[in-house]
This record gives C-alpha cells, structure tokens and sequence, in this order.
C-alpha cells in the first residue's frame, strides 16, 4: 500500500474505531522514511523477489527532459508500449523547454499527487529535482531516470542509454578519424545543467588527453539548449569565432541536426566534420549530401521500453535497485543493475552512408 494511501486509511480507521494505531503504520518515522533517506539506488524498502509477480493496474508516469523533442517522443512511445503489454496504464507530462528545471520539479510534484505508482524522469538538472523526487519516493512511488540521470540518491534505479564512457570516448575517437588527428575542435551540447551531456564531455576531455590527440585542440564548449534555432546560432557562432575550426562533436539530437542543417548550407560543408548523436531519421539527408560522414546513437524506443519495465518491475517487488540483482524485461532480455542502481541498455550503434538506410527511427 502507498503510504498517502496508508495515511488516509489510518485517519479513517482511526475515526471509527478510535485505535491507536503504531507509528509504524500511520503517521510518525516509518522504516520506508528511515531507508529513504539515505536514499540512492538502495532507497527501495524490503528485499528484492525476482520471482514476484509483475503487478498489473499500475499507473506508470514518463517525465522527459522535454515533450516536443522527436527524441523524446521516439523514448516515450517505447515507454508507452512496454506499460500497456504489462497490463498498465502510462501517462506523459514534461516541459517544452529542455531547461525549464522548475516546470520538471512541478510536474513531478503533480504525479506525486497524482499516486502514480512508478516515475520515469529524465533530468535536466541533477540535483534540482531531488527534494521532489524524494518526496515522491516517501510516497511509496518507484522513481527511474532514464537517459539523464539525478545524483544518486534521488531515484531508485537510471536506465542508461549506454555507458557514458563508451559515449564520450568514442564520439572524440569519430571525429578524430575524421580530421585526421589535428585542428581546432569544438562541442556543441545541450542544456549547461544537462547531466548525461555534461557526464559525456568530461569523458571527451578524459579521451583527448591521450598523447595520439597531441594536435587536436578543444577551443569551446558551446551550448544549444535542445533548441533547433539556438543550436543553429551557436554552430555559426562558432564558425566565426573559429575559423580554422576542423571539427564539431554534438552529443545531442537537437544539436547535431541544427549544426548538420548549418554546415549543408555554408562554405564549410564537408570540410568542417560533424559528429555526435543524432536520429537516422534527422541525419539521414546529411549523410546522403556529405555534410556528415558518421555519427551514433541507441535506440531511443528501447531506452523508453527498458525505462518503463524497470519501473514497473520495482514497483512489482521483483528489484528494489541494489547493484546485483537481475530482472527480466521481455524480449529485451535479462538485465542486472550494476553499481550505483545504474542499468545500462547496451552498445549505441554508429550510423554511416553504408547502414542509415536500415534504420527508421
Ligand atoms: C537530446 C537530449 C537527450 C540526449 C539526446 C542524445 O535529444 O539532450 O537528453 O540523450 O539528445
């Protein structure tokens, strides 16, 4: 039983039979607000049974980063999908702006109040929703992030879209290739706050300093806020401020479209390399006309589809979020939770003329 529902059962109880019921039960410090407040990926109360039934008539909340971004809708669907198989019910709510951190904090508020029964978050900011966040956790609400994720403590298990290392190194390693090892480079992320973005430019610099990368020079990290017009800006901002800029790493959908779009229509089309996450769907007029040679991503569906069967297999019983239990999510296969309640969702694939054509998201 969710604790709000505990609480109104005890006020009622309370009035008809006038029992005094314990401080475990109604009211006072409950052992779910003691576990809770250390919180992290342990925050889950009780042991993890794998063997649980999947509860069904759940209500399952998705809270992107923001709902107009095509990467997002692509997520969500994948959530929406995986809830309704499991007999449950979804529902979307989120900001337009990818840097609206208090449109986010409110809406996970409104769910909380709402008693859905698991939250399925993708920050903008990692620290800026977690007194919410654990609020709804002392609700008895399941929190997942999924794609960027909270400090820790402020969830139950992130579902990520791949490990961020793996990200961050090998977008630096694509564009090297590109420039042949030497110029001026520059990255051109998302939101300031955005912690997937920011965790994947840390491991970019980490990369660099590999001595192979001796003539590659960082000059800028500019910051398109998932905004298609501002991206576009930034990416000639860029262009004028540097012009002996070689190459651009964008490591977010909106980004490298925006650059992609800039760049096929400048004098720096094909010579200015481009790399970073994008869509098949966005990318794939960039590729076919040389402006972009290779870029990656993982299927966003997917990460919404994992997202929403781990919410619904915390809410089950079946994990609480420790590192080291295992879960089965479908036909996605089995998945263990590894340090820090983080689930990986798998290798990103990298997209080029050769395979953009195979795929349609
Ligand atoms: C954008 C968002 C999202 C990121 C992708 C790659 O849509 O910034 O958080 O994961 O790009």
């Amino acid at each position: 039983m969710r604790k709000a529902t505990l609480r109104r059962t005890c006020v009622a109880l309370a009035a008809v039979t006038s029992l005094a019921l314990g401080a475990t039960a109604c009211g006072g410090t409950t052992k779910e607000d003691v576990k809770n407040e250390g919180g992290g990926a342990a925050a889950s109360a009780g042991k993890a049974d794998p063997n649980a039934a999947t509860k069904k008539g759940l209500t399952v909340g998705f809270l992107p980063k923001q709902v107009n971004n095509p990467y997002f809708t692509s997520a969500d669907k994948g959530g929406e999908k995986a809830v309704k198989e499991l007999g449950s019910t979804y529902k979307e709510v989120g900001p337009s702006s990818a840097t609206d951190t208090a449109g986010q904090v409110s809406y996970v508020n409104t769910l909380t109040q709402q008693q859905v029964d698991a939250m399925a978050v993708s920050a903008q900011d990692p620290g800026a929703l977690c007194t919410a966040l654990k609020q709804a956790m002392k609700n008895g609400i399941k929190v997942v992030t999924y794609d960027s994720d909270t400090t820790a403590d402020c969830r139950n298990a992130f579902v990520s879209q791949a490990s961020g290392e793996d990200l961050g190194r090998t977008e630096v390693q694509l564009l090297a290739e590109q420039i042949g090892y030497k110029g001026e480079i520059a990255i051109l992320s998302a939101a300031q706050t955005a912690t997937n973005q920011n965790a994947w430019i840390e491991f970019m610099k980490d990369e660099l300093k590999d001595p192979k990368y001796k003539d590659i020079k960082l000059v800028k990290v500019a910051y398109g806020n998932d905004d298609a017009q501002q991206s576009f800006q930034q990416t000639q901002g860029l262009l004028q401020e540097y012009p002996n800029l070689k190459g651009i790493i964008s490591p977010t959908t909106v980004g490298i479209k925006a650059a992609a779009q800039y760049l096929s229509g400048s004098k720096y089309k094909g010579k200015v390399k481009l790399t970073g996450l994008g869509t098949p769907n966005d990318m794939r007029k960039y590729v076919k006309n040389g402006t972009v040679e290779a870029f990656e991503l993982w299927d966003p569906a997917k990460l919404g589809e994992l997202a929403a069967r781990t919410a619904i297999a915390l809410s089950s019983g079946q994990i609480t979020g420790k590192e080291g239990e295992t879960f089965k999510a479908g036909a996605m296969g089995e998945y263990t939770i590894g340090k820090d309640g983080v689930i990986n969702l798998g290798k990103p694939t990298v997209f080029n003329a050769e395979n953009i054509d195979q795929f349609d998201f």
